[in-house]
């Protein structure tokens, strides 16, 4: 079983040092299951549906980054020349204490931990990521929101020179997302730093993404540099670029397609070439926690 580290002279992300296999986050659960290993406990609730995470092999190297270029096998080829260190993130509009801080000092204070979630893609696919994070609202409360804030813009590295996807004009970047508030203070809503005890992979968003783990993949932005606190719902990259596909809530919904493809089911990456699709669940399986958040919203319109 994986060992907590000491923490000194560390970075904050080596609190959980051992990268931990596979085989073991099996073991690890039937402990947790007995409850003797309170202290490694994830902090995000399990999903009704077994969470053994992805290998870190698929959850490393087939990714969505289109900073990086539009193939799976983009992000890990290119992402590894992005520059992650120095690297701060600004916070404005509608906080009490606006500014733009080392990523050091942002995650001085946050309470790091693992947090086992789901990740449902809009197109279809899947997987399961033992994430390193902190819960957003932690972050926002430090800001500070002030009583006009609704919603929260969050805004990726535009940087063409170290990602060549944007050299491309397809997109309006930099990339851009948002939540309402009430979803960015959920305690499900994270800030990652790393995963499988290491830290975060440039291709997978390093060093600092969202994980929005109800909601389509698309809403968990990478690499972000700038978060914003609104009164107005922000403008975001795929609704802006295809406003009949894609919505701000993009809430994780089988009863509600996609134009183009259904999205009652998902392909489990990892699962092997013949294994059979599985049933997607309403808000990917995370509806106890959150279906309160969209009392009295038409569910078939919001996504
Ligand atoms: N900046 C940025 N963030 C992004 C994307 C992107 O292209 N650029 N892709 C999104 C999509 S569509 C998905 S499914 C997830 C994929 O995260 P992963 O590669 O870590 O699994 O990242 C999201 N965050
Ligand atoms: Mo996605």
């Amino acid at each position: 079983m994986p060992r907590r580290s000491p923490t000194s002279g560390r970075k904050p992300w080596e609190k959980w040092s051992e990268v931990t296999p596979h085989s073991v986050w099996l073991d690890r659960r039937a402990l947790m299951a007995g409850g003797a290993a309170m202290m490694l406990a994830p902090a995000a609730r399990a999903a009704p549906r077994d969470l053994v995470p992805n290998s870190r092999k698929d959850i490393t190297t087939y990714n969505n980054f289109y900073e990086f270029g539009f193939d799976k096998g983009d992000p890990a080829r290119y992402a590894g020349r992005l520059t992650t260190d120095p690297w701060s993130v600004r916070i404005d509009g509608l906080v009490e204490r606006p500014g733009s801080w080392p990523l050091d000092d942002v995650l001085k204070g946050m309470p790091l931990d693992e947090h086992i979630t789901r990740l449902r893609c809009v197109e279809a696919w899947s997987m399961v990521i033992p994430w390193i994070g902190f819960p957003l609202a932690e972050l926002l409360r430090r800001a500070g929101p002030r009583p006009g804030a609704k919603y929260v813009a969050f805004e990726t590295l535009l940087r063409p020179e170290e990602m060549p996807g944007q050299r491309r004009r397809s997109i309006d970047w930099p990339y851009r997302e948002g939540l309402r508030l009430d979803e960015a203070m959920h305690p499900l809503t994270l800030l990652a730093t790393g995963l499988y005890g290491a830290a975060l992979p440039n291709q997978n968003g390093a060093p600092l993404r969202l994980v929005v783990p109800w909601k389509y993949g698309f809403k968990s932005i990478k690499s972000i540099v700038r978060i914003t606190l609104t009164d107005t719902q922000p403008v975001t990259t795929w609704p802006a670029l295809q406003p009949t596909e894609y919505g701000f809530y993009a809430n994780v919904n089988p009863r509600v397609d996609h134009p183009r493809w259904s999205q009652a089911t998902e392909r489990v990456i990892g699962a092997g070439l013949f294994a059979p699709r599985v049933p997607t669940e309403m808000f990917n399986g995370y509806a106890e926690e959150v279906a309160s958040l969209y009392a009295g919203m038409d569910l078939r319109t919001f996504y």
